[in-house]
């Protein structure tokens, strides 16, 4: 109870920040985008993990402000980012089942990137399986508007829900993110192989993006790359970085 109500004034505390994880582009190795992740840093508490906060954001739906304030935020940098000369640069905002629900989502959507002048296709929202499989019809059309908008679907934590192909392509997504539970043992003599193989096969037979996260390893870019993995995310390459961090970083490659 009492981290409901510290929650709840957080935003207006200021409290929370974003920090950006790079993607990589396997055939280029260069920093194409990014992953947006939230930290919420409290007085007393201090930093208290979102997988422990946004749960309980979503039971109480202080999740619809905090994911409005996530949303506007990325896309405020990311045009930010762009304008300093990196035009081609990305952002993946995730979204939380209980704001995609929302019947402003749409909305908020828009909103953010009018304020932002962020322009459309530079903006991915990722979306878990058991969010898109919530009122699936619903959803789909949800998505479909998104893609008309020019924005980006990815389906995050990819092959840990309740993925069943059958829908898989009726799904209007331009990206799938290989869970890093497939990704983080992964080695050649894995039955992960198999599994991370398969999925990044369908991935181009579905004309969708593929991205594996949790890349631990230099042996598992290597294998990635063998495998015609398009994306890359992961602490081998960089964990989540502070804006001013990433914004230094982005001329790397790996
Ligand atoms: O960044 P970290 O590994 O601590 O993230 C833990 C979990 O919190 C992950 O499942 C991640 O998707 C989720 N998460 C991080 N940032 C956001 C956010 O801005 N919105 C939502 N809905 N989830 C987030
Ligand atoms: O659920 P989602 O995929 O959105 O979670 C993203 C979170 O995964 C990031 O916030 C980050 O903290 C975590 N993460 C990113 N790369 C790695 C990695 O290589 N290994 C592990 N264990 N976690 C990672
Ligand atoms: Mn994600
Ligand atoms: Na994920």
């Amino acid at each position: 109870l009492e981290l409901e109500s510290y929650l709840r004034k957080a935003l207006k505390k200021n409290e929370f920040y974003l920090m950006f994880q790079p993607l990589i582009d396997l055939e280029t190795g260069k920093i194409f985008g990014s992953e947006a992740l939230i930290r919420w840093n409290h007085p007393k508490l201090g930093l208290v993990s979102p997988a422990d906060f946004i749960p309980l954001a979503e039971e109480t739906g202080i999740i619809q402000e905090i994911g409005r304030w996530v949303l506007k935020t990325a896309c405020i940098q990311n045009k930010k980012w762009q304008s300093l000369g990196n035009d081609y640069l990305s952002v993946a905002v995730n979204v939380s089942a209980y704001q995609f629900q929302q019947p402003g989502f749409l909305k908020e959507v828009k909103q953010a990137l009018a304020e932002s002048k962020l322009d459309p296709q530079y903006l991915t929202l990722e979306l878990t399986e058991s969010t898109m499989l919530t009122n699936i019809d619903y959803s789909i059309r949800v998505m479909r508007s998104l893609q008309n908008l020019g924005v980006n679907v990815s389906i995050d934590d990819f092959g840990t829900g309740y993925s069943s192909l059958s829908y898989l392509k009726d799904l209007p997504i331009n990206t799938l993110k290989i869970d890093r539970s497939f990704i983080n043992n992964l080695r050649v003599d894995t039955y992960d192989i198999a599994i991370v193989k398969a999925i990044i096969t369908m991935g181009h037979g579905l004309e969708v993006k593929v991205v594996a996260e949790g890349v631990e390893t230099k042996e598992q870019i290597e294998l990635l790359k063998e495998l015609n993995c398009h994306y890359a995310q992961g602490y081998y390459i960089h964990k989540p970085l502070p804006a001013t961090d990433f914004e230094k970083g982005l001329e790397q490659t790996v």
